[in-house]
């Protein structure tokens, strides 16, 4: 039987994307199918502190097993940044396009675009944790290209592609991204 796993995130991008990555090996069930219908705190200052809080939240709260993902782009000319701040990059509660605006202008005129995707998933089974990390080289481009996809994929073109995440179909992101590569570690720890 297909096993389920509890996907800690209100971000239903991710939901979307983990459920068809892990589809036939496991179905994933959103915050809403456990009936938790808040918002978990971010407060660490990396990408594996705020990957804990979440499952530990989750955990704590339902005593169930589950996992969580924190992800963050990282540019080089910006030192890293927004990094673990991705989401909040132009502000608290800012919107996707606000986000990518606020990059696209901190990056213009600069020669060195080079960027990562890095994702940190965080599992808590049996009441112990195990962190599964993956990521992607890429450039950010000058302007926005394509519809598909969420947050930053109109802008990050990964290397050896000729689109970005935003133009390429949804199965091509799945098996290169960053998200992709961390759950192929979890899916390999979960099968052992
Ligand atoms: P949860 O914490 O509830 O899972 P979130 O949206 O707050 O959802 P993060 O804290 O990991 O998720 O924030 C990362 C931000 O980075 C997210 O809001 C997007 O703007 C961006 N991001 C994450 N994964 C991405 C991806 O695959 N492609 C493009 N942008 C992504």
């Amino acid at each position: 039987m297909e096993g389920r796993i509890i996907f800690a995130t209100n971000n239903k991008h991710k939901l979307e994307e983990l459920s068809a990555i892990l589809e036939g090996k496991f179905k994933v069930l959103g915050l809403k199918d456990i009936g938790f219908e808040g918002e978990i705190p971010e407060t660490g200052s990396t990408l594996a502190e705020n990957a804990y809080q979440k499952s530990h939240f989750i955990y704590e709260r339902f005593g169930l097993d589950c996992f969580s993902d924190d992800t963050g782009l990282e540019v080089d000319a910006l030192g890293g940044r927004p990094g673990v701040r991705s989401a909040r990059f132009a502000g608290d509660n800012s919107s996707y396009a606000e986000n990518v605006d606020k990059l696209l202008r901190e990056l213009k005129g600069k020669k060195d675009r080079s960027a990562r995707f890095r994702t940190v998933i965080s599992l808590i089974l049996k009441g112990k944790e195990y962190q599964f990390e993956g990521s992607v080289e890429g450039s950010i481009t000058e302007e926005r290209h394509g519809e598909k996809g969420f947050g930053y994929d109109p802008v990050f073109l990964p290397d050896g592609y000729n689109q970005t995440f935003a133009e390429m179909p949804a199965s091509r992101k799945n098996k290169i991204s960053h998200r992709a590569r961390a759950v192929a570690k979890l899916v390999a720890f979960l099968k052992k």
